[in-house]
Formats: structure tokens, C-alpha cells, sequence
């Protein structure tokens, strides 16, 4: 059959397009499109291919699976093939896979699988021999991996030597490397700040790190890893079911997720997966999906593999956070503080299950960085509850003729001008509350849940609330009458109603609350918190200057500033007398508790606690008097760790900080501890 010549181009066209994403995806680690997108090209190829088999080259892609390894480090040939996984998207296609490994197995009823969280890492291989680890090896294409030993060496949960006096004579283990969230986010920060590259995920960051030459470089960046299954064993027998391989692994020391569990059929499996939906943001880690596995060893034998994935494992994956879409334009909005934030209008795509058509630019700077213009093609990512944004533009599918886009120089809302100081990646609106987008979204977040939280008052509202001119600032909240709510659209008696009962509720609130109300520029909930503990009257912050507020625990120089300019504004002074006036009140805080176990003692927490929420046990911490920070440094006292612990804990262990489980914190704040004894 000859082929037709478009056939013949758009196939030469796909060859070439899957190897140079190849080439960016496994040697410089910085994939240029989404997996989705890589995903679609190679099927197409696949089917252009069935169906003109004529077009098969045997350099073609489709022919080889996964990359070679590149020199640059020895080759290490695995004794057994590293399998890969086969994918599933949807609940039938687990129960298919269900339905085929019981049919192949005799028509059994029911099967037990392991089901764990599927690591968006990289997959490694490590061999101990005699309980020494002596090497360290990628995945390379599953037949042969590069030596990455010098490595691994540097990552702080692969131990050097297994625990225990039945460690086996050999035992090559398999396992993901990756880097958890939070590593991932301050790594890249930094590298921005010097301008250096940043890596686009922490797959990426984790599969870059591991291949460093300098393994100084390796030990700089935040690696941890889980293992999840063996290759070689010598020296003991094979556990008979999976479950008891991570059990075994776990005694010897390996990190295995805490996670894992033994579910019972295919409905076992999609409970598991509905519930780690659930957890997934939570998580320390990014995840991807969840894997399942025969349980039983000899079934797995039995069920054996097709091409390189086994039969009796299958990763069930969550919808694709990545995904390309069209910039159809550049807009910016004005913040509370006037903040000019550019937000890309996108052609709506399908991305984290949801459909998403804006995505932020964060600042100017980002927006250059990034030089995302209109007409692009741009990779966006939408993980979880978080604002998509884009992640990277690919250059290659730029229109000609387009243009960079501009910081506008007056306000799009008001008109006023657009003032970008020296240094600051921020551009803002000068108009003040002139300006209705910042009137509006100043009113918006002191009605907002964790300020006065006024049930009721959203968006909407305080939009056609600002526009009628009902309202200018906070303070005219509290002078709203039925009549002109009911004049309002779609605003009935019975909404005016709960409104203002909303309204007067709100009177009585916290000092904590109202400071953070005011929208103090740099003072979020925590510093509020602070501020309102320390000082215990208004006046008091009101009148404090630069030096008393850098008294404050948490408090330096630079939120200072902001404090001491925020009181000293005529304006701000009127806003908070009127509000004053209107009768919103507070009790006066307690004095700080003396001489409770948390008195002056810093605590960070980690991972997911069972009896408390992080928000309230921050919050129970400081009103026994301990200080809560977000990180671990050598000035922290105690680490709280929950369940599934990121990477906090191990830099206590590093920096022999005091580790507290959930039971001891409990003690700790348990009121027979806490001898509330006033100043
Ligand atoms: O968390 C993972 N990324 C993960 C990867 C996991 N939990 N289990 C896995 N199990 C396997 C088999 C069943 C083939 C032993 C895997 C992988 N493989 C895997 N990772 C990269 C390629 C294959």
C-alpha cells in the first residue's frame, strides 16, 4: 500500500517532534509541553503507524521504549528489567483490569491488592550487599539505568546501611525519588532570585538533581524517597504477599508509604482512589495517581507481564493538572492594595477536572520572565485548589508578528497612575481608595470569613454595595438600612434581612480579627495575632512606634514600617474611629500565659494530625503561649509531626530539634499543664 504524502509528513513530523521531547524530558530535564500533550503525539504516531504499517522506521519512537541513558555517568544493567506500569483513567478501566486478572487466574472471586499513592518522582534503584548499600542506579529504559550512586548517597532517606540482624546477603530494592512541595517551591525561589534555571515540577527538579555530576549539588536539594518493591533478593525468601515485601522493607529501615494499604477487589481499589483524591493537596508530596497490586506473590507470578508491565499492577491516574491552551489575551486586575496583578484570558481548556479559561502572571516580572504574549500557546497547571497559572510558553508555536505585552500606565479601574517603585516587582494602582476595585476589594476582605466575617457579604454584593455608592469604606457597612439593600437586584426582604443581622454579629469580634481586618499591608492573620497579644489595646499599636513594634515576637523591620505608616495615614485614623463608633468591640486579650511548658517556645508542625486541624492547633500553641512558625530552623524548640511528615522532621533530625507526636502535644497542652497564672 503506498502512503499518501500527507501521511508520509505529518508521520515525519510526529518522529521528529516526540524526539526532541525526548530529548528536553530525559536529558535537560525541562519538558517543554505537558505529558497529556506528549501522551496524544505518540498516539497518533502509534495509530498513523497501524494503520500505514509502510511507515514504521526502525528509528521511529514507537520502536523503543523510554530513553537510553545518556554517558555522562556508567551504565548499570538491571539483573532484572525495571518494569513500567501500565495507566487507567477511569473506574472501568480498573474494573476491566480487575475482571481480566481474575479470569487469567481461574475465574477466582475476588482478588486482595496494595494500593499506595502513585510518587510523581523519579524511579530508582538501589543494591545492598551484606545490608551495605553499594550502588545507586536510574530506571534508564528498564533494561539499563545510569550509576548514580555518589548520588544517592546524599539523600537522607535512603539509609547507608539496612537496620537489623536479618538483613538479606543481596537485595536490590526499588523505589521513587522525589522532592517534596515545599523543597521544590524554595528551591525555585532561589534560583530566581539569582537567575538561574528553574525547573518546571518537582519531578523534573527531582530527576535533574539525582543526575548532577556534583554530588555536592545532589545533597544542596531537598530529595527523600519511598520505596514500593524488590528486585533481586538473596539470602531470604520472597515474601508471598506484597503487603509483607513493604513489611520487610519497612524493618530494615527503607521508607515505605505510610499510606499503603490491603484493599479487597475492584471497588476496594476505587474507594482507595476516591479517598486519596480527597488527601492528595495535603499531601507533602506530589502525587499522581495511586497504584495498585496483586497482593499475592504467587498470583503476580502466574499473572506474569505483557511487553515490559506487569499484569497484575496498574496505575490509576488522576485527571492531568498540565495542559496546553491558547492566550486570547492579557488583562490586569487591581488588588486591595492596588496591586496591578496581569491575568491571561485563555481558550478554555479541560485541566485538574475542571475547565479553566483565566490564569494569573502574578507580576510584571513573572509576566516577562515567562514573555507569555497574545496569541501563544502556553502550558497551564492547575493543581488543586490553587489559581491555575501558566507554567511556560512554547516558543515554536508563536505567531509571527506578535508583541510584548505592556504595563499600562494608568489604572484600567480608575484611571489614576500606575507607579512601580524601584526594585519591587510590584506595580500599583496610585488612586488609593479613590480607586472602586481597591475600594471594593479592601471591603471585600474585612467582611471576609477569617476577618469580621460577615456571612453574606461576597463579591457580588459589594460590587453593586460600592457602584450605588451605598459604600465607600468599612465603616459604611454598618450604616446600610433595609431600604437600600431591598433597592438592590435579587436582594429580598429576607436576604436584607439575614444581612443585617449578619452585620450587627459582626460587631463583636476579636482584636486579632479587626487588625487583620484593616488589610494592613505584610500583616496577615499570624501577625495580627501577634500584634493583638502583645500590645492588648488598640491605642497601644496605634501610638506604637518602629522600635516597640519590632518588639513584637515575629515582627522586623520591614512589617514595622508598615504598621507605623498604616496608623499614621489621616485616613486609616478616620476609618478606624468611624468603625469604632459604629460599635464594633472586642475584648481585651489575656495576658500572654507565664510560665506554661509553651511559654517563649517556638514550635513548627508537619504532616496531617488526627485530633485538631493545623489552623487550630496553631492557634491552641499561641494561646498557651508558644510561638508557631512556618519553618524549622536551629532556633525552633519542638516539630509536631503528624501522620505523612514532609520535610520538616528531617531537618529536625538534622538540626536535633526536640520531634513531638500528636499524644505529646496533647499532653503539653492539656490544661493541668498549663498553670494559666496572670502577668
Ligand atoms: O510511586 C510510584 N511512582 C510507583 C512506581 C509505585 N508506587 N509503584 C510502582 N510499581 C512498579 C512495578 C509494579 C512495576 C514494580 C512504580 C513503578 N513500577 C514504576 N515507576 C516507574 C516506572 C515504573
Amino acid at each position: 500500500m503506498s502512503i499518501p504524502a500527507k501521511v508520509h509528513r505529518r508521520g515525519a513530523e510526529l518522529r521528529e517532534a516526540i524526539d526532541r521531547h525526548n530529548y528536553f524530558y530525559h536529558v535537560l530535564d525541562a519538558p517543554e509541553i505537558p505529558d497529556a500533550e506528549y501522551d496524544r503525539l505518540l498516539r497518533e504516531l502509534e495509530s498513523l503507524e497501524q494503520e500505514f504499517p509502510a511507515l514504521i522506521t526502525p528509528d521511529s519512537p514507537t520502536q523503543r521504549v523510554g530513553a537510553e541513558p545518556v554517558s555522562r555517568f556508567g551504565v548499570v544493567r538491571h539483573h532484572l528489567p525495571m518494569l513500567s506500569l501500565a495507566n487507567a483513567f477511569s473506574d472501568s478501566e480498573i474494573v476491566d483490569f480487575d475482571r481480566r486478572a481474575r479470569t487469567r487466574l481461574g475465574d477466582i472471586d475476588e482478588i486482595d491488592y496494595t494500593a499506595e499513592p502513585k510518587l510523581d518522582g523519579t524511579a530508582i534503584s538501589l543494591l545492598y550487599e551484606n545490608g551495605k548499600l553499594v550502588r545507586g542506579a536510574t530506571r534508564g529504559n528498564g533494561e539499563a539505568g545510569e550509576d548514580v550512586t555518589h548520588n544517592v548517597r546524599t539523600i537522607a532517606s535512603a539509609p547507608l546501611v539496612l537496620r537489623g540482624s536479618d538483613v538479606p546477603r543481596r537485595l536490590e530494592v526499588r523505589g521513587e525519588v522525589y522532592m517534596p512541595k515545599a523543597g521544590f517551591e524554595a528551591f525555585n525561589e532561589r534560583a530566581r532570585q539569582r537567575g538561574e534555571k528553574l525547573f518546571v515540577n518537582p519531578r523534573n527538579a527531582a530527576a535533574g538533581s539525582l543526575r548532577q555530576l556534583d554530588p555536592r549539588l545532589t545533597a544542596s536539594r531537598p530529595l527523600e524517597v519511598f520505596f514500593y518493591g524488590i528486585g533481586e533478593l538473596e539470602g531470604t525468601a520472597h515474601p508471598e504477599r506484597q503487603g509483607a515485601v513493604l513489611e520487610n522493607l519497612r524493618k530494615w529501615g527503607l521508607r515505605v508509604s505510610p499510606l499503603m494499604r490491603t484493599v479487597r477487589g475492584a471497588s476496594g481499589c476505587l474507594e482507595y482512589y476516591r479517598d486519596t483524591a480527597l488527601v492528595r493537596h495535603e499531601l507533602p508530596y506530589e502525587i499522581d495517581g495511586v497504584v495498585y497490586k496483586v497482593d499475592s506473590t504467587e498470583y503476580q507470578r502466574r499473572l506474569g507481564q505483557v511487553s515490559r508491565a506487569p499484569r497484575w499492577a496498574i496505575a490509576h491516574k488522576f485527571p492531568a493538572q498540565e495542559e496546553l491552551t491558547i492566550v486570547r489575551g492579557v488583562e490586569f486586575q487591581v488588588g486591595r492594595t492596588g496591586a496591578l496583578t496581569p491575568v491571561a484570558r485563555l481558550e478554555p481548556a479541560f485541566v485538574g477536572g475542571v475547565t479553566v479559561s483565566n490564569a494569573t502572571l502574578h507580576n510584571m516580572d513573572e509576566l516577562r520572565r515567562k514573555d507569555v504574549r497574545i496569541g501563544d500557546t502556553v502550558v497551564i497547571r492547575r493543581a488543586g485548589d490553587v489559581i491555575p497559572e501558566i507554567v511556560n510558553v512554547l516558543p515554536e508555536r508563536r505567531p509571527k508578528k506578535t508583541r510584548p505585552v505592556k504595563l499600562p500606565s494608568r489604572c484600567p479601574i480608575c484611571g489614576a497612575d500606575v507607579v512601580r517603585a524601584e526594585g519591587e516587582a510590584v506595580a500599583r494602582c496610585s488612586g488609593g481608595l479613590s480607586c472602586p476595585a481597591q475600594r471594593k476589594e479592601s471591603i471585600r476582605h474585612f467582611a471576609s470569613r477569617r476577618a469580621m466575617d460577615i456571612e453574606g457579604l461576597g463579591s457580588k454584593l459589594i460590587n453593586q454595595l460600592v457602584e450605588a455608592g451605598h459604600v465607600r469604606t468599612p465603616g459604611d457597612i454598618y450604616k446600610l438600612t433595609h431600604e437600600q439593600l431591598t433597592t438592590l437586584e435579587r436582594m429580598g426582604e429576607k436576604s436584607a434581612d439575614k444581612l443585617l443581622a449578619a452585620i450587627a454579629q459582626s460587631r463583636k469580634t476579636t482584636l486579632a480579627r479587626f487588625l487583620y481586618a484593616l488589610g494592613i499591608s505584610e500583616v496577615g492573620e499570624s501577625t495580627a495575632t501577634s500584634l493583638a497579644t502583645h500590645f492588648r489595646v488598640l491605642d497601644a499599636i496605634m501610638e506604637a512606634d518602629e522600635a516597640a513594634l519590632q518588639a513584637v515576637p515575629d515582627i522586623g523591620p520591614v512589617v514595622a514600617r508598615h504598621v507605623r505608616a498604616f496608623f499614621q495615614q489621616p485616613h486609616n485614623q478616620e476609618v478606624i474611629q468611624a468603625l469604632l463608633a459604629a460599635g464594633i468591640h472586642w475584648p481585651t486579650p489575656a495576658p500572654k500565659p507565664k510560665g506554661t511548658p509553651l511559654t517563649e517556645k517556638t514550635f513548627a508542625l508537619t504532616g496531617t494530625l488526627e485530633s485538631m486541624t493545623r489552623q487550630e492547633a496553631k492557634a491552641r500553641i499561641r494561646e498557651a503561649g508558644g510561638r508557631v512558625t512556618e519553618s524549622v530552623s536551629a532556633k525552633t524548640d519542638f516539630v509536631v509531626c503528624g501522620e505523612d511528615p514532609g520535610s520538616k522532621r528531617d531537618k529536625a533530625g538534622r538540626l536535633g530539634v526536640q520531634i513531638l507526636d500528636e499524644a505529646a502535644l496533647a499532653a503539653m497542652l492539656a490544661p493541668q499543664n498549663g498553670k494559666h497564672k496572670s502577668a
